[in-house]
């Protein structure tokens, strides 16, 4: 655990700071060095299944929330699941009384209260029709810790027709290495219990619908549990996913801004062991749910600018990893949620919704080896180049100080470059966030300003990072 950071760090805005000397940090980037391509699906977003039982959500007719996810990316990759996917059901027959058009799920604050969600023919063919407007796909959960073969069967057969190519893959069950024995004292599931159940699924689904691609074992931290299943079914399963929530829960006091912003134990345990996992078994890997803190968030961290510089970073340090996509979890007002908000009142982008957009200029790039000379400043840089594009890189400052990052010149020399940031008042600001110098509006309009013109020096390039902000230098 790294110390606290001071008061005055936390509120000072990096502007009013930006007289003192910065701390001189190089940069260097080989273009030689592929680490991995970045999908141009990297980037996407997870809810609860159960928002599935208010049709008028996830529909054509949503367009604030439509135009929300194309800000974020034109190919995203929507994951449905969560705890509450284990309470939903599946009926052919639509209700005498349509569901209330403002009605709002998730995300779970750890209560899994015991709650039936009815999920209709409606509700997919307008998840069908917001897809296909906002220009997504989706993994769709189906409910194995209560649910039956033959109701997944019947759910999974109307979504896979629906949905056709929309559909990458159905999974079967949320976070099995949390589930629990209700009726018998809340023992936990065994992972053999777990695997038998969903075998059982499994092969049901390759004699009924043998088109439908599935992926697991979606578990929320237990990297044995995705070592074993991985070794296991390699060959039942086109991608590997598990979940990732560095912090939580939220009424511990460890769980801080500092904490968000120095990644430890947790990132090791959940997703680097994952991928190992997973590239053991020749598979691709996605962080198919997670965000700052389990329970829906901290208030004071997981809904302020701390969780933009913390979500940026982190889709680019796994997809320089080589994983092949983040989906943070979200919906209705979670502190943690990117968008928050109803069809009534309207949606609103919050911080962290501003890191991902960082993070998705990096979408169908490769990500070249960049080397930091960083004097102990707490700072990540990234890069992009050599295929033909535009060179890009970005330095994530998440450290109380100024930087002066100094590139040097690269093979071919630089050609014009200017500079875009992500920035805010300060760390723990809950508004005024921009990217680009502007902020996305409720209906999904963003109209970046063109970025500042950055100056070569005796063949180097530099540029300011104040404390606490990213800066996306674009080369020409
Ligand atoms: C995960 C669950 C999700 C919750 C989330 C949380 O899959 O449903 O909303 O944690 O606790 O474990 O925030």
């Amino acid at each position: 655990m790294t110390a606290a950071l001071g008061a005055t760090a936390l509120s000072a805005p990096h502007r009013l700071m930006a007289q003192q000397a910065a701390l001189q940090v190089s940069l260097a980037v080989d273009p030689a060095t592929r680490l991995a391509k970045v999908p141009a699906d990297f980037m996407g977003l997870s809810y609860e299944s159960g928002q599935l039982a208010y049709p008028d959500f996830f529909s054509p007719q949503n367009t604030a929330l439509i135009e929300m996810f194309r800000a974020l990316s034109p190919t995203g990759v929507l994951r449905l699941g969560g705890n509450l996917s284990e309470f939903t059901v599946w009926s052919e027959t639509e209700p005498a009384t349509p569901p209330e058009a403002g009605g709002l799920v998730g995300p779970d604050p750890g209560h899994r209260e015991p709650r039936t969600f009815t999920i209709t023919p409606r509700s997919i063919r307008n998840l069908q029709g917001f897809l296909g407007a906002a220009g997504w796909r989706c993994i769709y959960g189906l409910n194995l810790g209560g649910g039956t073969v033959e109701q997944a069967l019947a759910e999974g057969s109307f979504v896979a027709k629906a949905l056709g190519p929309q559909l990458i893959c159905v999974q079967f069950g949320n976070e099995p290495d949390l589930f629990r024995h209700h009726d018998q004292g809340n023992k936990p599931w065994t992972f053999d219990e777990y695997l038998a159940k969903w075998k059982t699924f499994r092969s049901a689904f390759h004699e009924k619908l043998p088109e439908v691609a599935v992926a697991g074992p979606d578990t929320a931290s237990n990297p044995k549990w995705v070592k074993q299943f991985t070794e296991d079914v390699p060959k039942e399963i086109v991608l590997v996913t598990s979940h990732y929530y560095p912090e939580g829960p939220p009424a511990d006091p460890r769980m801080t801004i500092d904490l968000l912003l120095h990644p430890g134990a947790r990132f090791d345990s959940s997703c680097r062991e994952a991928l190992d996992s997973a590239k053991a078994a020749g598979l691709p890997f996605r962080m198919a749910e997670g965000n700052s803190c389990y329970n829906a968030g901290k208030p004071g961290v997981s809904d302020t600018f701390a969780s933009a510089l913390w979500a940026g970073d982190f889709c680019l340090q796994m997809a320089s990893l080589g994983c092949v996509g983040v989906n943070l979890h979200a919906g209705a007002n979670g502190y943690y949620s990117p968008i928050v908000g109803a069809i009534g009142s309207g949606f609103t982008a919050r911080p962290e919704y501003y890191g991902l957009m960082l993070a998705q200029q990096f979408a169908g790039r490769t990500l070249n080896r960049t080397t930091l000379q960083a004097q102990g400043a707490n700072v990540t840089a990234y890069a992009a180049g050599g295929d033909g594009a535009k060179g890009l890189v970005v330095v994530f400052n998440k450290d109380a100080r100024d930087l002066e990052v100094t590139l040097a010149q690269p093979a071919g020399g630089f050609k014009p470059a200017v500079v875009e940031r992500l920035e805010a008042p300060a760390i723990d600001s809950k508004a005024g966030v921009t990217f680009e110098g502007a902020a996305v509006a409720g209906d999904g309009q963003f109209h970046p300003r063109a970025g500042e013109p950055l100056k070569v020096q005796s063949g180097k390039l530099s540029v300011r990072v104040p404390a606490y902000s990213a800066a996306l230098i674009r080369l020409g």
